[in-house]
């Protein structure tokens, strides 16, 4: 069951850091890193061979290349498998993540003009992503919509899945039918580290990608956290968290199933901060009944026991001051006056505002991504989103007065840096009577 700290008799942060170290992937042993870069190292070199072998000994499922690509007829098939009510539903997250996908999306901006002087921006998407989708008990239809329909809506043209299969060599068809539904244009059914390679370096039968996106283990994070640069990542994502703000006038009912939501991730970690020690009981108590009726709750429990705390504070101020110092991926705000309280937040990758809004929602349909920053990352970066498959380049234009206005400055500049070439590349255009040379 989940402990009570009263602030003002224990270090809160210090709490938070034993909480996160077991679970910070970026916390891993030296074993683990040293696995990595061999897996990553022998698929670059040896290519589907590496990774035939990887997915026989890590997934045991024995496929050979030309197995790894999903074939037409197997998403036609997985089709049969849903229901009717699941597609519906999946249709209506798609719906919903485009509305705010695109909404959100960086619009272009008018240039920027001076005297003789253009500065233009072009904003274009990347050619390909690469999405990871984990296997296991961490296997979410959800999560490929989160991560594929960003991208298509920044207009990716390539959507390359990869997602490790069971070990009857499939992948669900949950899996299946929402990477179709997605626009996802390619599945492979490798996971891993060596997934991870292959999309950075390709293979013969697996293209290599601009940018990999997608949670997954402390492998799968750390493998991605190495091929950074060869193309690039979204966020070295860590366990589910939610935090939660409440007062007095919070259900506790509807705390409490929050708390359980995402402690059933095991891992999750469920925080509660609040400063009453009514409510802190009632929660308590609330937990104790509801998770009888769930079907993972001896995980749960253990998971709540380990990384679930509800911190007593002094007044709602402090509440707010601890949030920001965790920086939550989710943060949910159960009180008389939400907004208030909003006002004074800085770092969270989510919010949840109000009685009605549990991070389910959130986590399936309202539409920003649930590929959220974790890890206390929420204090330097956001959440997936449509930007995130998107650059932008800068255009810019002089005339030739214009150039001369600046003349003085970039010699300035660029004799204190010893590179004369540089000036000179401005004065060869301003020299009068120098004449382009006639073609001989
Ligand atoms: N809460 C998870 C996302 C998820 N929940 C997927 C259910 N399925 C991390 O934000
Ligand atoms: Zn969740």
């Amino acid at each position: 069951m989940m402990r009570i700290l009263k602030t003002w008799e224990c270090d809160a942060s210090l709490e938070i850091e034993k909480i996160k170290q077991g679970l910070d992937p970026l916390n891993s042993s030296s074993d683990i890193r040293t696995t990595v870069l061999k897996i990553i190292q022998d698929v670059k070199k040896n290519g589907d061979k590496a990774i035939a072998a990887y997915g026989k000994r890590f997934d045991k499922a024995p496929l050979s290349p030309e197995q790894f690509r999903v074939k037409e007829e197997e998403i036609e098939d997985a089709y049969k498998y849903v229901t009717g009510k699941f597609i519906k539903a999946i249709r209506l997250a798609i719906k919903n993540i485009q509305t705010y996908q695109n909404h959100i999306r960086i619009q272009n901006v008018k240039p920027l003009r001076s005297k003789g002087v253009i500065l233009d921006t072009i904003y274009t998407p990347i050619d390909s992503a690469g999405i990871y989708v984990p296997g296991g008990a961490a296997s979410y239809p959800s999560t490929v919509l989160m991560n594929a329909i960003p991208a298509q809506v920044a207009g990716v043209e390539k959507i390359v899945m990869v997602s490790p299969p069971k070990e009857d060599g499939n992948i669900p068809p949950e899996r299946l039918v929402a990477a179709k539904e997605a626009g996802v244009s390619e599945i492979y059914k490798i996971g891993g580290v060596q997934a991870i390679a292959a999309l950075a370096f390709g293979t013969k039968t697996i293209p290599s990608v601009d940018k990999i996106v997608g949670p997954g283990n402390v492998f799968v994070t750390l493998a991605k956290k190495e091929i950074f640069g060869y193309a690039g990542i979204d966020m070295l994502a860590g366990p589910s968290e939610v935090l939660i703000i409440a007062d007095n006038h919070a259900n506790p009912s509807y705390i409490a199933s929050d708390l359980l939501s995402q402690a059933e991730h095991t891992p999750g970690i469920s925080l509660l901060v609040t400063s009453s020690k009514l409510l802190a009981k009632q929660v308590l108590a609330e937990i104790t009944l509801q998770i009888k009726t769930l079907s993972r709750s001896a995980g749960t429990n253990e998971c709540l026991s380990k990384y679930g705390v509800i911190f007593i504070t002094k007044n709602m101020n402090e509440c707010i001051a601890l949030s920001n110092a965790i920086a939550p991926e989710h943060l949910q705000i159960m009180t008389q006056n939400p907004k208030a309280v909003l006002s004074g937040i800085k770092h969270a990758g989510a919010v949840f505002v109000g009685d009605y809004t549990p991070v389910a929602l959130g986590d399936y349909i309202a539409g920003p991504s649930h590929v959220l920053p974790t890890g206390g990352t929420a204090r330097f970066s956001s959440g997936l989103s449509v930007n995130d498959f998107i650059k932008r380049t800068s255009v810019i234009t002089y005339s030739q007065s214009a150039l001369r206005s600046v003349q003085q400055d970039v010699s300035e500049i660029s004799a204190s840096e010893g590179l004369d070439a540089h000036a000179k590349s401005v004065k060869i255009r301003l020299d009068s009577g120098r004449k382009k040379p006639s073609v001989r």
